[in-house]
């Protein structure tokens, strides 16, 4: 009789985006609790007492930073969140953000690869690392964590506007990656969700704001992005962002600045078919180039 041996669950492999010296941070091998689609459970007990402090320590460390610098919406959603004194569950999170949008945190890893990620955009589901960085990368780290992607993403997913964006994104990604537009597709989501201005253009508030995420979880380049002289910052246009190459382990030298949430979902919504056609025309532009049709924003 043959005995069949079923096969080893196989982790899914980890994921490095871009060039690095070091191996992915996160343990995607975890005793076979990454699934297929990446996610895993939260693992809430495995966090130490120093993990806490650490993300109270980025979080109060921010917070003071965001009035005058984060817009109105990011703000007024914060507190959404739930705990600030130690790592929130995203259980927890999940029982205000259903309701109010539809959407749910679920946990991953570290970074995944594009399908699975914008497969659970689509499905509105927002993948959120488990780990939190070391006290040693207190002020720095490249790649994402649980303060990085809770507090600098999830906030405006409570906004209806920027979570229906955000669907819309997933499914133009499924479709970029057919396509081979990848690289197109994630200058916009770089330039925007991660390091998008924002103009208020009225109310007591009236200013430049930051919503992307990278800046907002990041206490150098929030300061940076909304009031040093240094950088560039040019009203958005979906051509000129897909043209440009962007730069992971610095601060930005040009942001994109919009007027509306509104006008982040108005851009995505139309299918980016076209828009690739015309990219293979047009050069690719480096994260510091000036074009003379820019239109530059004033602070
Ligand atoms: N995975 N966990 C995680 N978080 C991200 O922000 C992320 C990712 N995989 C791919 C990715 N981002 C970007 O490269 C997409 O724009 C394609
Ligand atoms: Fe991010």
């Amino acid at each position: 009789m043959i005995k069949r041996v079923p096969a080893a669950p196989a982790s899914p492999a980890p994921v490095v985006y871009g060039q690095s010296e070091r191996p992915p941070r996160g343990d995607y091998a975890r005793a076979g609790q990454v699934k297929a689609d990446y996610t895993c459970p939260q693992n809430y007990a495995s966090y130490t007492q120093e993990d806490h402090d650490t993300y109270r320590r980025l979080y109060e460390r921010q917070s003071a930073l965001l009035p005058g610098r984060a817009c109105d919406e990011f703000i007024a959603a914060l507190p959404l969140l739930g705990a600030s004194s130690r790592i929130p569950r995203f259980d927890d999170i999940n029982q205000q953000l259903r309701p109010a949008t539809g959407w749910e945190v679920v946990a991953v890893p570290g970074l995944i690869p594009e399908v699975p990620f914008f497969t659970l955009l689509a499905n509105r589901k927002f993948p959120v690392t488990d780990w939190i960085r070391t006290p040693a990368e207190f002020d720095y780290i490249v790649e994402p964590d649980v303060f990085h992607d809770l507090l600098g993403h999830v906030p405006l997913l409570f906004n209806p506007v920027f979570a229906d964006h955000m669907q819309a994104y997933g499914a133009a990604g499924l479709k970029a990656h057919r396509l081979g537009a990848c690289e197109q597709l994630s200058r916009l989501y770089w330039y925007t969700v991660e390091f998008g201005l924002i103009r208020q253009n009225d109310g007591p508030n009236k200013g430049l704001r930051a919503y992307g995420a990278g800046v907002l979880s990041s206490p150098g380049e929030l300061v940076h992005a909304v009031t040093s002289p240094e950088p560039q910052r040019i009203a958005l246009d979906l051509l000129r962002v897909m043209r440009t190459r962007y730069k992971i382990d610095s601060y930005q030298q040009s942001y994109f600045v919009i007027d509306s949430l509104q006008q982040l979902f108005d851009m995505a919504a139309p299918d980016f078919t076209p828009i690739y056609m015309q990219l293979k025309s047009l050069p690719e532009l480096e994260a510091d180039a000036e074009l003379a049709e820019d239109r530059l924003i004033q602070r």
